[in-house]
């Protein structure tokens, strides 16, 4: 009859949150933040993972129905757990105590479960029963008390069965009475907003995130195939791409390395090199992906090239070297604004994304390039690349592009007036209603004053050089009255940033809050921001994010820090978000990172986002990730550590203590390794690679010579792109 209580471990508590089952880990954990005090107003799972909104109905737990840590399997446990205790009871047991004993196993369900279950020291047993508040505990214990060994095998707390109940509840009290159970549930400031994304005192958004790869030359995209195998595919600037396996290993030899033909330099900011990546909608089929690089034509005239290559057939994740086929070139006036965008719409067709050329203001030609239809630069591109065009081209121009029979224009061009889109991306739509699919969101980088995202429409002018974000630049292009602009859903000044990266509508099933949020962020000044659409008004409303408070990123496997130069924002194949960041922005300085966002505030309720890769077969080493961010939960302990210490030196009397108390979790804590892993890894642990590094020494020696000589040369950052 009587059950093990296990609020804290077994293998059906198994969130992706706590890929290892420890008891011991959450028990190290919840010491070094309860000594911190900081696991207040921080709902948290008995797994340490955020609360979540049950997918189906809870019939028994049904106040945790809305928001919670049960889902219905749990429910269903712990409903037939209640029903084996109440079978000890008769009629008159049932109304007395029935209440009470639902109550207690429920609160297993509760948002605040990890606090209700508190054990914040570790020189008494594990809770296995939820703290209660004393009114209640008293009411319980003098109704109740002999449903106390029914419920917990804890000998203290069976100990006290018979006795006066204010020992009992002495055993169950919680420090703060704000968190013990019932006042939990009546505590407006814990219960409001409970699930709702967490914001700071200046209404700056909560997120955190986890590390997922590093060691990268200034990563400027990061792509999936589409074919099932959940792959990423990491592209630097110096033209080397890398496979990331689900597992969160890279491969040890690149899928694709053009660094003897793409053109870049060390010199910070400068933004020639590999620009863009994209594989065919029907890479499954065909094996296709293409690829948009700055290189050297003939006389040394800088170009853009966008090529298509096909993957080899001995080997799934390298390229065939000899399968590229040119698709367009571009000449490039000047080194700076490149574009680098590449990605298929719905439509299957090939989006390219130009820049002016470059210099300042767009200088060449009458009116600039951007406002020139016939030329290339400064343009939304849109090609069919399933078929020649009947003028030798290697692609073919879709019949309805919108000014296929404007004279004089490009039968190329989607849309105008762009200055230096740096980073778009397709929105997939809601995952229920469809609504915003197919958008084409993008950043476009300004001159003197505005930073930009705009909507791409087809025939659509973005306004430069008649306009910089919402205001005139060339005052008399400007006043042009066929100018007919489109204006940005969203810019912001200098004051915020210098360099917008466009990011992405967050569509993933990991973090549900975010659905809908326009993410993106500003190279130069490391911020990152979101846009959601009013959609009564279908007006952008501007949010900042914040990342940084231990508080809020308390969970196993989160960082709140990053590299500050925002280089590029990526989805996953199963829609997660990432950035692609660097702490120098040289093109061969290897300190680029990955990281993936993370709502700590809501999750997605257990079991909802599983996929199954399609697996693929891998000929080279797989070398496994190690983290170099310290996570949130290992910066609290290291200052717990100092504190216990700094604690211990002070005063001798508490050494003895001390050291029970501190060391003792310390050394049973699980390797940081295990610590590390980020949530979303399901199975496998991302351990210890040392990113391309590894492969790069010798690229970096040959490059030694040159990278100082040009870095001498042109010691004066620009900024970028
Ligand atoms: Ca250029
Ligand atoms: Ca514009």
């Amino acid at each position: 009859m009587l059950r093990k209580t296990v609020p804290r471990s077994g293998p059906s508590w198994q969130a992706p949150w706590l890929p290892v089952s420890s008891g011991i880990f959450c028990l190290c954990l919840t010491f070094f933040l309860g000594h911190m005090g900081l696991l207040q107003g921080h709902p948290q799972c008995l797994d340490y993972g955020p609360p979540f909104q049950p997918h189906m109905h809870l019939e028994f737990c049904s106040d945790y129905e809305a928001f919670g840590c049960c889902d219905q399997s749990k429910d269903h446990r712990i409903a037939a757990r209640y029903w084996d205790i109440m079978d000890c009871f008769d009629l008159k047991g049932h109304e007395v105590c029935g209440g009470y004993i639902k109550d207690i196993l429920c609160q297993e369900c509760s948002p605040y479960a990890a606090h209700l279950y508190d054990a914040e020291n570790p020189q008494t047993p594990l809770r296995n029963l939820p703290g209660l508040c004393s009114d209640y505990c008293s009411a319980f214990h003098s109704n109740c008390h002999s449903a106390i060994s029914l419920l917990t095998n804890d000998r203290r707390l069976q100990g006290s069965q018979g006795k006066d109940g204010a020992h009992f509840c002495h055993l169950l009290n919680l420090p703060d009475k704000d968190y013990c159970f019932p006042n939990v549930l009546r505590n407006d400031h814990l219960n409001h907003n409970l699930g709702v994304m967490a914001k700071d005192q200046q209404g700056c958004l909560q997120l955190c995130l986890t590390e997922v790869a590093n060691g990268l030359r200034n990563p400027v995209s990061m792509v999936h195939a589409g074919d099932g195998t959940h792959r990423f595919f990491v592209a630097e600037q110096v033209g080397v791409v890398w496979v990331y396996l689900p597992d969160g290993s890279r491969l040890e030899q690149p899928f694709l390395d053009l660094k003897s033909i793409v053109l870049t330099t060390p010199w910070i900011g400068d933004e020639r090199g590999f620009l863009g990546l994209a594989f065919h909608p029907k890479f499954r089929c065909n094996q296709k992906f293409y690829i948009y690089y700055s290189c050297l034509g003939k006389k040394k005239v800088e170009k853009i090239r966008i090529s298509e290559m096909k993957v080899s057939q001995a080997d799934p994740n390298k390229a065939d070297p000899k399968s590229e086929r040119v698709i367009l070139e571009i000449d490039e006036p000047a080194s700076n604004h490149n574009g680098g965008q590449l990605l298929f719409g719905l439509d299957g067709y090939m989006y390219i994304f130009t820049g002016d050329g470059g210099q300042g203001g767009d200088p060449f030609g009458k009116f600039g390039n951007a406002q020139n239809k016939s030329s290339l630069l400064g343009k939304v591109l849109r090609i069919d690349v399933n078929g020649a065009g009947s003028d030798s081209k290697r692609y073919r121009v879709p019949q309805d592009n919108p000014f296929v029979s404007e004279p004089g224009a490009h039968p190329a061009v989607y849309a105008f007036g762009v200055r230096n889109m740096w980073r778009c991306a397709v929105d997939r739509g809601d995952p229920i209603t469809h609504q915003g699919r197919g958008r084409i969101f993008c950043g476009d980088v300004g001159q003197n004053k505005f930073e930009e995202i705009d909507l791409i429409v087809k025939g659509g002018n973005y306004g430069w050089r008649a306009k910089e974000g919402f205001e005139c630049y060339d005052k008399k292009l400007c006043h042009n009255a066929s100018l007919n602009d489109i204006l940005p859903i969203y810019a912001y000044g200098h004051a915020v940033g210098k360099s917008v990266t466009g990011g992405f509508v967050y569509r993933g099933c990991e973090s549900p809050n975010l659905n809908g949020l326009y993410i993106f962020g500003d190279f130069m000044s490391g911020r990152l921001m979101a846009l959601q659409e009013d959609k009564k008004n279908k007006k952008w409303k501007k949010q900042d994010i914040c990342l940084g408070s231990t508080d809020t990123c308390a969970f196993p496997g989160l960082i709140s820090t990053y590299s500050k130069f925002i280089i590029s924002f990526a989805e996953d194949e199963a829609g997660e978000l990432y950035f692609l960041a660097t702490s120098y922005p040289s093109a061969y300085a290897p300190h680029g990172s990955i990281y993936k966002f993370v709502d700590p505030s809501r999750r997605a309720p257990p079991g909802k986002c599983k996929y199954k890769p399609v697996p693929v077969k891998t000929r080279s080493k797989r070398i496994q990730f190690r983290p170099i961010a310290k996570t949130v939960l290992n910066l609290l302990k290291e200052q717990a550590e100092k504190a216990a210490n700094a604690a211990s030196a002070s005063s001798p009397d508490r050494v003895l203590s001390q050291k029970g108390s501190s060391k003792k979790p310390a050394s049973r804590t699980p390797s940081s390794r295990k610590m590390l892993r980020r949530p979303g890894t399901k199975k496998k642990a991302r351990m210890w690679s040392p990113g391309p590094q590894g492969k790069r020494k010798k690229g970096r020696k040959t490059h030694r010579g040159r990278v100082a000589a040009s870095a001498q040369r042109r010691r004066a950052g620009r900024s970028l792109p």
